[in-house]
């Protein structure tokens, strides 16, 4: 644990992490940019029970008042999901400043880890990563959550990335970074909404107990970075490709229109194919999310029982 000033550990995630047990960080941006009030409430709520059920501790983590923190309380989840997308998305390079001020901030995949690492907890369920962007070759626009997974150890558990962005090149820049990117029970990169996406992940690991042995191998190598584990969205809630292809393309056509750049990018993007595809997509989102979790709860256990 790096203990620092800024830092506030809920007394539940403290507990757990001094006496060995498992945690889980959950990020906060899902909440605030990721999907509608209430839904966005009820999902981090039920996410939180789910992961209790699978028998390690949540803590989601966010920024309040300038505090870094890792755990909420339901009160805390309520006011981010209400508050939404005016509340700042926070990146590495936010942090500072955030914290100066006393400011509010939805920490992303990078921000989470972040904290997470601080905190001392080593396992993270989300939704879905960022990564290069499909034009990236002259926007340069690539996502912070790449270089966090290349420096930070943390697990990150998803359903793989949208093809919002470049996969194929998101791939090519987590090798260059030396990122292990593991498929849970394929071999195949999963594409958030669909399970497939025509690009192979590095391995297959198909339980808990194994993906667990590889990360704490990897700690033990002394090798720096996190692990990427991309988790397929159960079939019963995978959508059409062509349906959720079309709305994707859609989307990035009327970014470009409207100039869109920057951090904006990602949440626009996401909010346009959600208005696109309508109740389908939060749905798919939602089962998808819980799905990481319970396999993220089921890995931290293991990674301390051995
Ligand atoms: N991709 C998704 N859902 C999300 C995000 C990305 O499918 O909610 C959020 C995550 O918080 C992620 C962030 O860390 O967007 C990446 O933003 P950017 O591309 O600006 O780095
Ligand atoms: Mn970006």
């Amino acid at each position: 644990m790096n203990l620092n000033k800024y830092l506030d550990v809920k007394p539940e995630v403290a507990e757990a992490i001094a006496a060995g047990k498992p945690v889980v960080a959950l990020e906060s941006t899902i909440i605030s940019h990721g999907m509608p009030y209430p839904q966005n409430v009820q999902t981090a709520l039920e996410v939180e029970r789910i992961i209790r059920e699978n028998g390690a501790v949540p803590a989601t983590i966010a920024i309040i008042g300038g505090r870094l923190k890792a755990g909420l309380t339901a009160e805390e989840i309520e006011y981010f999901g209400k508050k939404g997308t005016a509340i700042a998305k926070a990146s590495r390079r936010d942090l500072a400043v955030l914290c100066a001020r006393g400011e509010d901030g939805a920490t992303t995949v990078t921000t989470t880890m972040i904290i997470a690492h601080m905190a001392g907890i080593k396992v993270f369920a989300t939704g879905g990563i960022g990564g290069v962007h499909r034009g990236a070759e002259t926007t340069m626009d690539i996502s912070a959550d790449l270089e966090e997974l290349a420096s930070t150890p943390v697990m990150v558990v998803c359903a793989g990335a949208k093809s919002i962005l470049d996969l194929g090149l998101t791939l090519e820049y987590l090798e260059t970074h030396g990122v292990p990117v593991i498929g849970y029970g394929t071999k195949e990169l999963p594409a958030f909404y669909t399970r497939h996406s025509g690009f192979s992940v590095d391995y297959e690991i198909d339980t808990p107990e194994e993906l667990a042995k590889a990360f704490k191998t990897q700690h033990e190598l002394g090798l720096r970075g996190g692990m990427l584990v991309t988790n397929p969205i159960p079939e019963e809630y995978s959508m059409d490709a062509a349906v959720i292809n079309g709305a994707i393309d859609e989307a990035i056509r009327e970014a470009k229109e409207q100039g869109i750049h920057g951090k904006e990018t990602t949440p626009f993007l996401l909010a346009k194919v959600k208005d696109l595809t309508g109740g389908n997509s939060l749905d798919a989102n939602i089962q998808l999310v819980y799905n990481n979790a319970r396999l993220a709860a089921r890995t931290a256990k293991a990674y301390c029982e051995n």
